[in-house]
């Protein structure tokens, strides 16, 4: 099971520019950095559809793609501090414009660094899909860079802290391609009509 045939459709900068949402949504949140447009890319089986950069801040819009039977959102990454004041409030009226927007929503997949601990950033993000009530999952970026000790250390953790928060987890790695097919058939489940 695959996702193919996938094209960009639209950046918006700001939330009067989000395009009309009329198919299932997928968003892709999380740090700056963290493996957003690396994770689509793989998802998508395509080598550099999303911009990747190893600086942070590397998509400052709402990017969307089409995939046939849904669209991927990925969602400017927060938390890098050398962002300008003036551009955080953009960013921070452009995200919460896109969660406000009555969009069909199918799945937020909020991505953490397994290499460390959810930053506060994280929190408040993890925090506030909990209350909105937006389905989403943790999905664990990296997972290649961790040895098998730290692996099983953060594994623990982070099944545990999704627990809390109700949501599934799965650890995912753009390099090896881990996660993916899981990943992928859960995006095909959520998109069922
Ligand atoms: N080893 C490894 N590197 C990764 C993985 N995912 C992303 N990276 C690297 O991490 C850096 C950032 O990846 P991006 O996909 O651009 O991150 P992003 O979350 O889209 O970043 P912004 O657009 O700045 O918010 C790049 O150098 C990627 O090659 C992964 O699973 N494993
Ligand atoms: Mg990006």
């Amino acid at each position: 099971m695959s996702l193919q045939n996938a094209f960009f459709e639209w950046a918006a900068g700001t939330s009067a520019g989000l395009p009309v949402g009329d198919l299932p949504e997928i968003v892709f949140s999380g740090r700056s950095n963290v493996g957003k447009s690396s994770m689509i890319n793989k998802l998508l089986n395509r080598k550099s559809l999303a911009r990747v950069s190893s600086s942070p801040g590397k998509t400052a819009t709402v990017n969307f793609y089409n995939v046939g039977f849904c669209r991927f959102a990925d969602l400017p990454g927060y938390g890098y501090a050398k962002v300008p004041p003036a551009e955080k409030k953009r960013w921070a009226e452009l995200v919460e414009g896109y969660f406000a927007a009555g969009r069909d929503i199918r799945l937020v997949v909020q991505i953490v660094d397994m290499r460390r601990p959810p930053t506060e950033d994280d929190e408040a993000m993890l925090n506030f899909l909990q209350k909105s009530g937006f389905p989403f999952l943790i999905a664990a970026s990296k997972c290649d860079k961790l040895n098998a000790t730290q692996r099983e250390k953060m594994t623990t953790f982070y099944s545990a802290a999704a627990k809390q928060y109700g949501a599934d987890f799965l650890a995912f790695s753009a390099s090896s391609g881990e996660g993916a097919e899981q990943l992928t058939k859960k995006i095909h489940s959520v998109c069922q009509p």
